[in-house]
Parts: C-alpha cells; structure tokens; sequence
C-alpha cells in the first residue's frame, strides 16, 4: 500500500503482533469518513444527534473509566534516565517494550486495523511534519480526520520525506490496570493502549506534536509549545500576533476565539490555533509559529454564547461529541451552555440526569472535536505555510492568589523564568484531584517529551541567536477576592489586557516597574464600561512582598529538584527578584 519500505515493514510487523481481522488504509476521503460513522451507529460506538438542531453531529460516549488523560501512565522511554527527565515518568527502551508489547499481543484480534498517514501542519509548509498512527477504534480514526491533514497527501509527504513518526494504538481491554502510554523519542515510536480518550489516543496531538516533537525541536533548534495563536487586529487593520500557554482547561479555546466586548469596535481577534504552536526562527529573526493541527479538540462545559460566541457558532455542525448530556430530542448538552436546564436530561453515561444522584449531567472534561476551518474567526493565515510571526509570548496559570492580571516581563531571560516558574490549579483534564495548585512549566508538564532542565536552557538559547525575539508576559484571570469570587470577568474582557500585551510591544503604553516585572499603570488598561473600582484593580495587580518571597522559596526548591542542570541564569533570577521584594517588606 505504500512504496516506503520501513512503512509497509512496520505495519506488517505490527499485524502479526496484533492479530487484526483485517487491515484497512484510510484514505481521509468523505466516502470513508460517512462508511466509518455508519459503523460505528451500527455498534452503538456514536450516536446521532438532534440533525434538524446539530446537523451531521454526533455523541460518543467513553467508558467511564477511560475519560482523560493519565499522567501517572505515561511515560517517556529515552536510553537515560536523566534525559527523561524528574518531569516525566522514566523507563528504558528495553524495559519498555518488554511491559507493553504484550499486551499488544492478539489485541486486534476480531477488530479492523486503521493505518492512518497524517500530516501535523499546513500543507506545503517546511515545518509540518508526518506521522502514521495505526489503531484499531475508528472513533480515533474519524476524529484525526478533524484534527489532522489525514490520509492520501500524507502518505505522499512521508513517500518523499521518508522521516516520520510511528504510533501504535489500540484500545486493549481498555482496563485501567493495562493502559499505558509510552514514547520512545529515539526512535520516533509512540505506543499506546488501554484507553480511546483524546490525548491518549489521537497520538498526533500531545504525544506526536507535543512529547516527540519538543525532543525533536531541542536537537534541531525550534519549539513545540502547548500554546494557542492568535492574530489581534486593530481598527487601522494592522494584526500582531500572540502565542499564549495555559495548562489544558484554563481558557486556551476561550481566548484564541476572542470576541471584543462593546467599546472595541473595529478590533479583531483572528485564531490560528487553540493548543499547539511550532515556532522556529525566521531568518528576520522573529519566531514564526504553526498550528500542527487542523481542528479543536476543546472542553465543552462552560461554553456557551456568552463565554465563546465563536466556539458555539463553530460546533453546532459536523462535530464529534465526547461525554455531553443529551435532551430528550437529542441536542448536546452540557453545564454552562446556554438556556434554562432542560428537564430529563441522559447524562454522559446514558442515565436520566439527577443532580442528587448522578453529579453532573456533562463530564467535567467532555470534549468536542470540530474542524478549524468551520471558526468564524479561523484566520486567513491559519493554512499558511510560513506561519505567522509572534510579537508576544503569554504564559498563564489558574491562581486564586499571588500572580496579578498581567505582567511583563524584564527581557527573554526573565521570561524564560516566568514560564519555567508558572503554578496553576489542577482541572479535569487529567485524571487525579482537581484544584490543587502545582508547578506547570510553560503549561508543559504533562507533554514536555525531555527533562525540564535542558528543556529551560533551550529556551534561554534563544536569546542567543536572535534579538528581535517577542517579549513575554504572564496573565491571571483567576484571582480571586477572600470571599472566593473571582476578581476579573475574564472572557471577552481579556481583551483590555491583550490590548495592554499589544501596546507594550508597540511601546506606545508606560508601565510601573516592580520586583516581578512591568505591571500596568493604573491609568493604563482600559476598563471603560467595566464595573470594577480602583480597589478591586489593586487587588488585581498587587503584588504582596512576603507572598512573592514565600513563591520565590517554592520556586527554588521546585528547580532543586531538577539537580544540577538548572541554568544559573535561572537562579540569578531568583536571587534578583528575592531581593527585590525582601527589600519591600
Ligand atoms: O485530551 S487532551 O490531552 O488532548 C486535551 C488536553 O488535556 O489538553
Ligand atoms: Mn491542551
């Protein structure tokens, strides 16, 4: 089925351990697109939403026990421990394949196997990058189609490139005492069983353009982020571009399908992606980024109208549903969308809803798959093969306290800093306890494929190879007020601090100078039309000395647990800004 030798090898070899029924190469094409969602009605795998309501829309719902992804049970196999890294769980190669081919052994067996040739990236474009993932759940296959460029055009691509990424998934028993999800970087190798849920499954998104490809990007000189891209228009029609990392279920989606609130007429937020950015340095020097991915694979609960007009213009048509509640005329339905609750709602698990008994009606971390074109806000240069270039890079965390609404930070080394020292809530997204507060590096802890040491001094290198890199800043919209709310509306009002970002770059707008970084003057964000008094803005952006002393503390112990590696120039800042704010206190 194909003329690259190592290719048609690996999916011979992968058969004869899996014992599929038959094996099946996806073309990407309509025809099997519709006969796969056929299959899968037939098996009860989708459901058929309200298709007067939600057309060519369907449900899927995932084992129970199989609905995020599962950081304790992924792992990354590099030859040296230490290459792995503290921030990943480690295992060798060998050790490796010898836990989890075995339970490969015969796990096809019945089942068709999809070979799935896909392309991370625009078309044409010198940074995207192939990969096949074989897998034996067509739910996988038919949401790659939307998240991925799938089949024949890929499959040429890795023809005449012949490098590309192999990963073999197949949904076991799909019991939690045999799921695991490994990365071998050396060998380009991905293997994952035991579960059919997003990140574990769709291999081209956090494993391949995340995991392999950060490892990829350290050795070759470029970055693979867990950021979105998005363009912010002004009324003279003049676009910057911003890559911002959140960890997953902070608002990345909300924020890279923005709509300007009243008072910003003829401004524009253009989205070039939601997730994922791979950014290399252009040869003006300025870091031109990449959406790897063609569609949004994005949280529903808390989306709505009035959260994401866009996002909600985007999914009421030819979407994959993951875990929503359905009404009783088969509309998707989930905590947060618009309207009055409707009563005899089926929650995720196919029970009539009742709060009492059965908690929420959507899983928290319930999901939709829709294609990036379908956005009314996708930009035109959401395809370019260039990319385009980013002025700013914005890191982000869920904090209750201690960060304020924005700062900037002093030059790239200080960001790098900012980035590496980032804490945010944990959130359904992965399995585990929610809300509590860990360090998250540049939103990378659960996909950053290499130890986090080499992976900060990467990106300090950078300041060495170009001086027209975007400055970097760090924003909170989860602060919160002692009695629990939160302080800032967030949403579309996250404009007025995007505004701020784009002023700075421009250096059209002052700041205060503090420990920590340029925080805005007073006078300086825009909060016409807003309800929120100079108290609550203090709030917002103060800094407390003995706080930040007590972070700086946590932050240092946090880098000693990565031993020696640790750039000095990491450390110099945290002496920098421990005596600065010592001196306030
Ligand atoms: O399930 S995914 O890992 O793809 C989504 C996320 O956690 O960001
Ligand atoms: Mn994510």
């Amino acid at each position: 089925m194909t003329s690259n030798q190592d290719l048609s090898e690996w999916v011979t070899q992968v058969a004869a351990l899996t014992q599929p029924e038959s094996i099946h190469w996806c073309d990407g094409s309509e025809e099997e697109n519709s006969a796969l969602k056929e299959l899968m009605l037939s098996t009860g795998d989708l459901l058929r939403l309200n298709e007067e309501t939600h057309p060519n829309c369907f449900l899927h719902r995932s084992d129970p026990k199989d609905v995020a992804r599962v950081e304790h049970l992924t792992f990354v196999c590099a030859e040296l421990e230490d290459d792995a890294g503290p921030n990943n769980n480690w295992m060798s190669p060998d050790d490796g394949h010898a836990k989890i081919d075995p339970l490969f052994a015969g796990s096809m067996k019945g089942r068709v196997m999809y070979v799935i040739p896909y392309l991370m990236g625009p078309y044409g474009s010198p940074f995207s990058r192939a990969g096949v993932e074989i897998t034996d759940s067509p739910y996988v296959v038919v949401n790659m189609r939307i998240m991925a460029r799938i089949g024949e055009r890929a499959l040429h691509h890795i023809e005449d490139c012949k490098s590309f990424v192999k990963g073999l998934h197949s949904l076991g028993d799909l019991s939690p005492d045999r799921r695991c999800i490994m990365h071998f970087p050396e060998e380009l190798l991905i293997k994952s069983i035991g579960s059919g849920y997003g990140g574990n499954a769709l291999l081209g998104k956090k494993c391949h353009a995340l995991r392999i490809a950060s490892s990829q990007a350290r050795t070759e000189g470029w970055l693979a982020e867990h950021m979105l891209i998005l363009g912010l228009e002004s009324p003279a029609g003049e676009i910057t571009y911003v890559a911002a990392a959140f960890p997953s279920a902070c608002g990345k989606t909300n924020l890279a399908m923005l709509v300007p609130p009243e008072g910003y007429e003829g401004w524009k937020i253009w989205t070039v992606g939601d997730d994922i950015a791979w950014m290399h340095l252009g040869s003006d020097g300025r870091l031109w980024a990449i959406n790897p991915e063609a569609g949004f694979f994005g949280v529903a609960p808390g989306t709505s109208l009035k959260t994401n007009p866009n996002c909600m213009n985007t999914l009421g048509r030819n979407a994959i549903y993951t875990n929503v509640a359905v009404t009783e005329d088969m509309q998707p339905w989930w905590e947060g969308i618009d309207g009055e609750k409707p009563t005899n709602l089926i929650d995720w698990q196919a029970r009539k809803h009742d709060p009492e008994i059965t908690g929420k009606a959507a899983h928290p971390n319930s999901r939709f798959t829709v294609s990036a074109n379908q956005c009314p806000s996708f930009s035109p240069e959401g395809d370019a093969a260039s990319g385009v270039p980013i002025s700013a890079i914005i890191f982000g965390g869920r904090r209750a306290s201690v960060s304020p609404l924005v700062f900037e930070a002093m030059d790239w080394e200080h960001g790098v800093f900012a980035g590496a020292s980032m804490a945010s809530e944990t959130t359904a997204a992965a399995s585990g306890q929610i809300g509590q507060v860990r360090r998250d590096p540049m939103a990378m802890k659960p996909f950053c494929g290499y130890n986090f040491a080499d992976y900060w001094a990467h990106w300090l290198s950078f300041s060495k190879k170009s001086d027209k890199l975007p400055k970097v800043f760090h924003v909170n919209w989860f602060r919160k007020a002692e009695d629990g709310e939160f302080l800032w509306p967030g949403f579309g009002e996250n404009m007025r601090v995007l505004e701020w970002i784009v002023n700075r770059c421009e250096g059209s707008v002052e700041a205060d100078e503090t420990p920590i970084g340029y925080v805005p003057k007073p006078d300086s964000l825009n909060l016409a039309g807003l309800d929120i008094g100079p108290a609550t803005m203090r709030s917002l952006l103060g800094i407390t000395p003995s706080v930040w002393v007590n972070e700086i503390n946590e932050i240092e112990e946090y880098f000693n647990t990565f031993g020696k590696k640790v750039p000095d120039v990491l450390y110099a800042q945290i002496k920098r800004v421990r005596q600065a704010v010592s001196a306030e206190i």
